[in-house]
């Protein structure tokens, strides 16, 4: 909030040389990158309360290891009162007290008129600064700012950002199992779409926002027996700053053992284009089924580590959602409405969804609520090529087991809404 004050307090206030701290600290504390891959650098700007109207600009020096990164230039600076950035100089003084940031350059704003942002318009980024990491250079180094001048008075508050650059690429091992595809006798995923044809080549998850190019070929989908195709599966590495930011999604197919695999060469080692070996979280999603992610982001490197949401000591973020099959934890079906949540009765619920589907078959000239409709379709809970509302085999008695068995249902209430864990 702008400080308020009378007239009388406030000449006296200007008339004092007595500022709230002036504070940049980056957008984000750490980032990990790729050997010679771009990292940015976003300084942010606001002041110790009081928060303050009265600062009148501000010059920062950014400071860095010229052998660890290349400068690459600033974009989107805060345009009132801008000079000119300086040029990258040699940090002989040490301004930023870190011996190991060689050089700096400077960005200085002035402001003549007293209109310098405060109160509600902070915080403010200042800039975007663009850095490569340096082919060659491996491991840890620091971007660190120092004031080059403060408003009179005006004591100045900062903190690095650590940047962390390896080579290669994040990578991981994944398994997980689908409760509608899912047979408790051999433990196995029934793999019926792809023997009836139906799993297409390119990924279906566009829906889903992601518009990765993975295909799949006609091989892969003839496989049978373990490593048969049992689905399409997506796969998702979130920041470890905030859970519900994707930063980078596959397409992924997934075995009827559980492996995830790569739809291209079916290997088991997924591998993250473009992205650093870095801490993130995991995800795991399905077309119909709730989605899962780990309750913890591990390390993913060039050495793939093992995500097995079949194990029950693999935690989740957020509640188990998890189905139980002995020892063993399935993703939950029933997600035929596609809200990342299993609902059986009242308003959105996933049995109206299945209905509508089968009612809707243009095949279904009756139409009739036992009609059979063939095709991928998400309402298809049992993944058997189907939607049926009714009749054996249908695709509602796993979605209301779901709900009757959920462990926050302790009446047994048909009405219960199961909610999603995986951040939306
Ligand atoms: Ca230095
Ligand atoms: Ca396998
Ligand atoms: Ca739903
Ligand atoms: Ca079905």
């Amino acid at each position: 909030m702008k400080r308020s004050v009378p007239l009388a307090s406030a000449v006296l206030w200007l008339a004092m040389p007595v500022h709230a701290a002036q504070i940049v600290t980056p957008a984000q504390a750490s980032v990990s990158a790729s050997s010679g891959g771009v990292i940015t650098f976003s300084p942010v700007y606001t002041v110790s309360t009081p928060q303050d109207g009265t600062v009148t600009g501000l010059g920062i020096r950014i400071h860095f290891n010229s052998s660890a990164l290349q400068f690459n230039g600033v974009s989107k600076r805060f345009a009132y009162g801008l000079l000119p950035a300086g040029d990258v100089s040699t940090d002989t003084e040490n301004y930023d007290a870190d011996a190991t940031t060689d050089k700096y350059f400077i960005l200085p704003w002035v402001d003549v008129s007293g209109q310098w942002p405060g109160g509600s318009e902070l915080p403010l980024t200042l800039a975007s600064v663009s850095f490569t990491a340096k082919a060659g250079f491996t491991g840890s180094t620091m971007i660190r700012v120092s004031a080059s001048g403060t408003v009179d008075g005006a004591a100045f508050q900062t903190t690095p950002m650590t940047v962390s650059v390896a080579t290669g690429n994040a990578s991981l091992k994944l398994k997980g199992f689908l409760q509608g595809a899912y047979n408790s006798t051999d433990g196995q995923m029934r793999d019926s779409l792809r023997n009836a044809g139906l799993l297409p080549l390119a990924q279906p998850y566009g829906y889903l926002g992601h518009q990765g190019a993975e295909t799949t070929t006609a091989t892969l989908l003839n496989t049978t027996g373990v490593d048969a195709p049992v689905d399409w599966v997506l796969v998702e590495l979130r920041d470890k700053a905030n859970a519900s930011n994707r930063l980078a999604a596959k397409a992924a197919l997934l075995q009827s053992d559980g492996d995830v695999v790569d739809a291209a060469t079916g290997s088991s080692t997924l591998t993250f284009a473009d992205t650093a070996p870095g801490s993130y979280y995991v995800a795991l999603r399905h077309r119909n089924h709730l989605g899962v992610m780990t309750a913890s982001p591990p390390s993913l490197t060039t050495t793939p580590v093992l995500v097995d949401f079949t194990a029950s000591a693999t935690a989740l973020y957020g509640a188990d959602i998890r189905a139980q099959q002995g020892s063993t934890r399935l993703l939950p079906a029933g997600d035929a409405s596609l809200d990342n949540k299993l609902i059986a009765a009242g308003p959105d619920n996933d049995k109206n969804a299945i209905l509508a589907i089968v009612l809707a078959d243009p095949a279904n000239t009756g139409p009739h609520t036992n009609f059979q409709s063939a095709g991928y379709q998400f309402t298809d809970q049992n993944m058997d090529g189907k939607t049926l509302y009714s009749g054996p085999d249908n695709d509602v008695n796993g979605l209301l087991g779901n709900i009757l068995l959920a462990p926050g249902n302790s009446t047994n209430s048909t009405n219960y809404i199961l909610p999603g864990s995986l951040p939306q």
